[in-house]
């Protein structure tokens, strides 16, 4: 006949309020014996506490998150026979009536101490004796490994579970307290693998996006993102996660060319043509990239062997601040234009971009990317890639520092450079050439002429 017995945790050695971290069955649930009721969680070992018994759980009496020791009580269930190891177990065996169902307690082992002798108690005697199912015990050497190496979080079942499933937990990121692998993030694993996800590469695997009630903190408003926001935010998001950036710092010696600039400017005040740093770093990158093909162009990933794409064009994107957001116009063959035209350009193509007149074409084609910040400030930054290109410059503010020359320190404007490359097809060596180069041509100009 059914009887309601209530299930206690089991001898856990010296250690107590130890919290529980998941409630592995509800009421109504038929359990097997020894089938994982609760999991406990120490610093350093997730324990599975298993059902001394065959039958239905009536009432589960603790939460996730209390804090158990040894006789502290899970839960009710209505019981329909003893763990099979119990039966056959003649030590095991009750003292009082043999029909009596009576708990197998399975010991854990101390959760902290690796050292320590997993011990368990059968209902008949209090002598520590080896335990029984290795798979229940905690797998201390299952949490850090040999050398010290992290091993994926989670408990006993949901390894079995993963095991079951062939799934490589290394790959599945944990969602539980502390990480810890639950069996829905190897579902949720097992599903994305289904989708392709895994296999293309496409998937981070990351945590989920943190979802917070700001609200509770204070007064919030709602501001949708501009259409421009959430394509070019698309767009930056797989460039920075998809292309291995290193950025490339440097500084340029730009006070002759600073004099030019304003000399022009104030003899050609009338004519309109406002000429900018930008214009002459349009036409400093191109000789650049002259000389260094390999920033000039694309990787093409979709053969098995991988192949760069050298262009043999050089039309020069440029990121302009707008009021609905970022947007990248391109000037188109550079290098056949003089700086007086390329500020013309400039101005239009900026102009167009600010009003949201720009089409399509004018945001097509760009080889390599400048963005400068340095009408605004700053001292330098790490711009994000514009795939399928394969680097960026940014420019910040120049400002008038001390150089050391001839003996002395004097005065020179110096144009800060930082070039963010993608290293599977540029070196540091390379890009430290490359902006050394740079910096060359803008102290003088005369040398984007070779
Ligand atoms: N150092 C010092 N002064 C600079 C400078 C620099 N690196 N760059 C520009 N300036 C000066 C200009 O000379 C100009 O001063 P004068 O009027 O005295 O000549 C003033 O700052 C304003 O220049 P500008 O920024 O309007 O013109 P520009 O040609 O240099 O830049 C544009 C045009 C479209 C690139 C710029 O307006 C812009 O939108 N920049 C922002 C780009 C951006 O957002 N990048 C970030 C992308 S990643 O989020």
């Amino acid at each position: 006949m059914a009887e309601v017995k209530k299930v206690l945790v089991p001898d856990i050695g010296s250690f107590e309020d130890i919290p529980v971290i998941e409630i592995m069955v509800k009421p109504g649930d038929n359990v097997q014996a020894e089938d994982p009721l609760i999991v406990l969680e120490s610093d350093k070992a997730t324990v599975e506490v298993p059902s001394p018994y065959s039958g239905t759980i009536r009432e589960i009496i603790l939460q996730i998150g209390a804090k158990v020791s040894k006789d502290s009580e899970i839960l009710t269930m209505e019981v329909i026979s003893v763990a099979k190891d119990e039966e056959k177990t003649p030590e095991s065996q009750p003292s009082g009536s043999p029909s009596e169902p009576q708990p197998v307690q399975t010991g854990m082992a101390k959760l902290n101490q690796p050292e320590a002798t997993p011990v368990v108690k059968s209902a008949s005697t209090t002598a520590a004796k080896p335990v029984a199912p290795p798979s229940l015990l905690p797998k201390l050497d299952q949490e850090v490994g040999q050398h010290g190496k992290i091993i994926p979080h989670a408990s006993p079942s949901v390894r079995r579970f993963s095991r079951e499933l062939g799934v490589d937990l290394n790959r599945v990121v944990g969602t539980g307290p502390k990480l810890r692998i639950l069996k829905e993030d190897v579902q949720a694993f097992v599903k994305q693998v289904l989708a392709g996800e895994h296999s293309t590469g496409s998937s981070l695997n990351l945590l989920p996006w943190p979802h917070v009630d700001f609200a509770k903190f204070g007064p919030i408003e709602l501001k949708s993102l501009s259409r421009i926001r959430q394509i070019s935010g698309a767009n930056l998001h797989r460039n920075w996660a998809m292309i291995p950036h290193v950025t490339q710092f440097d500084e340029a010696d730009i006070t002759d060319l600073e004099a030019l600039r304003k000399t022009h400017n104030e003899t050609r005040k009338n004519d309109g043509t406002k000429l900018t740093i930008l214009a002459f770093l349009i036409k400093a990158v191109t000789a650049a990239l002259k000389k260094f093909p390999e920033f000039n162009a694309s990787l093409d990933n979709s053969t098995a062997e991988s192949q760069l794409i050298i262009k043999h064009y050089y039309h020069l994107g440029f990121a302009v601040d707008t009021p609905n957001g970022l947007v990248v116009p391109v000037i188109r063959d550079a290098d056949q234009k003089g700086v007086i035209s390329i500020a013309k350009e400039l101005a239009r193509l900026s102009s167009l971009a600010r009003e949201g007149k720009l089409m399509p074409n004018d945001m097509q084609g760009a080889s390599f990317t400048i963005s400068s910040l340095g009408g605004i400030g700053g001292t330098g930054f790490t711009p994000i890639i514009n795939a399928p290109e394969v680097a960026i410059l940014g420019i910040s503010r120049a400002s008038l520092q001390p150089v050391y020359q001839n003996e002395k320190f004097v005065p020179r404007l110096m144009l800060p450079l930082s070039l963010s490359y993608d290293h599977r097809v540029v070196d540091g060596a390379a890009a430290a050439r490359f902006t050394a180069h740079l910096a060359s041509i803008l102290t003088d100009m005369r040398l984007a002429l070779f």
